[in-house]
């Protein structure tokens, strides 16, 4: 008896894990929630903030280079943080379904939260344009999938309009819930490193999380959390750069999937950011991303989805630009294993194959 006192008391004195709520029971007093809103959550949020050796040391000039790695929310990217907000505050306003067009991770996200709030999700995603992983997650949540011969820009103009004549509310990033969501990043940023980064690297599609980012910064600056604003550098694929270049683009292409996207919502807010950060959105090729990678990979052990690369990719194309001494936060919006085929068919690894199940045959392949 007195044996399994002692041994719950030393369990009891070395807990260090603190359960986390979720975002929005964490950061309810900088949300729009009162105690009527039901909160769906999947503890969200809390993602690592991890340095990176290879990068810093690769940029040189006393430079430190975090991640912010925040494909490890739970459906494996950042639009969790988005989704516990626009999902639970559809359900405060009674709606039973949800509807979002998707280059594939916000369809795997609404899925997972509308369902754990028991709501209908449709999702409409681009055929043959979807990774693996996304779709996988979608159907094994229980989606309404809608897969159409045609790109995320028109799958989005059709789901706004069904949203404006049907019950069923849009969770796509014009959802202003999604935005106050995903700002909760850069609260623990700051939160991390005790102040705001020199520079924020974020890849661009609709444009939502950068412009969720700076609302976050800009309200810690407000409260003093933080003595300083982050430059904001917005980084788009070259093939599909509506936002670099200032203009549409009809048939975006590249092999980053979810930010393959012509016609961004938030274009203005965007632009905006652009402008009050002294920021800079810049293109760059899928070659870039994919060394970028590679990079995270092999290096630091860090496997992201090409999209996400892209914030390493943007910043390694201006490290001559980057101030002596500064800190720099990239943003890793998706997890790696959502896009299995990418990383298949981009690594440079040593793969033996077909081998005779023998130990000579084994250490021979060894070259030991
Ligand atoms: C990994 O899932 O648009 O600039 O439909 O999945 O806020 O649009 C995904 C976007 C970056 C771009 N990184 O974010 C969708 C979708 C990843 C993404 C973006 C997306 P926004």
């Amino acid at each position: 008896m007195s044996f399994i006192k002692t041994i719950k008391n030393s369990f009891k004195k070395n807990t260090v894990h603190k359960t986390w709520p979720g975002l929005i029971e964490a950061y309810m007093q900088w949300l729009p929630v009162s105690e009527k809103t039901p909160i769906i959550t999947l503890q969200e949020g809390a993602t690592p903030l991890i340095y990176i050796r290879s990068v810093s040391e690769e940029i040189g000039k006393n430079v430190k280079v975090y991640v912010k790695y925040d494909g490890l929310n739970p459906t494996g990217s950042f639009k969790d943080r988005g989704m516990t907000m626009a999902i639970s505050k559809a359900k405060e306003n009674n709606c039973e379904a949800v509807i979002c067009a998707s280059t594939g991770n916000t369809s795997a996200s609404a899925a997972a939260y509308a369902k754990r709030g028991n709501m209908r999700a449709f999702v409409l995603i681009p055929e043959g344009y979807v990774a693996q992983g996304k779709l996988a997650q979608a159907l094994v949540y229980g989606a309404e999938v809608i897969s159409i011969n045609g790109n995320f820009d028109k799958a989005l103009d059709i789901v706004r309009e069904i949203s404006t004549q049907y019950p069923v509310t849009l969770v796509n990033s014009v959802n202003p819930f999604r935005l106050e969501g995903q700002k909760t990043s850069a609260f623990e940023i700051i939160e991390s490193l005790g102040n705001a980064p020199d520079w924020l690297c974020i890849p661009m599609g609709n444009a939502g999380n950068i412009s969720a980012y700076w609302m976050g910064f800009q309200e810690y600056f407000k409260h003093k959390r933080s003595d300083k604003l982050p430059r904001m550098l917005g980084f788009q694929a070259s093939g599909s750069a509506p936002l670099v270049h200032e203009k549409i683009i009809h048939e975006p292409q590249t092999i980053a999937t979810a930010i393959r996207i012509g016609n961004p919502v938030n274009r203005e807010k965007a632009l905006k950011v652009k402008k009050e950060s002294n920021g800079k959105f810049l293109a760059i090729t899928d070659e870039e991303i994919i060394r970028a990678y590679k990079l995270l990979g092999e290096k630091e052990g860090i496997f992201c989805e090409p999209a996400s690369a892209a914030s390493v990719a943007g910043l390694l194309k201006l490290k001559r630009e980057v101030p002596k001494d500064s800190t720099i936060v990239c943003v890793l919006t998706g997890n790696g294993l959502k896009d299995p085929d990418c990383a298949i068919n981009n690594n440079d690894a040593i793969f033996h194959t077909n081998l005779d199940p023998t130990i000579n045959d084994v250490v021979k392949a060894m070259k030991l």
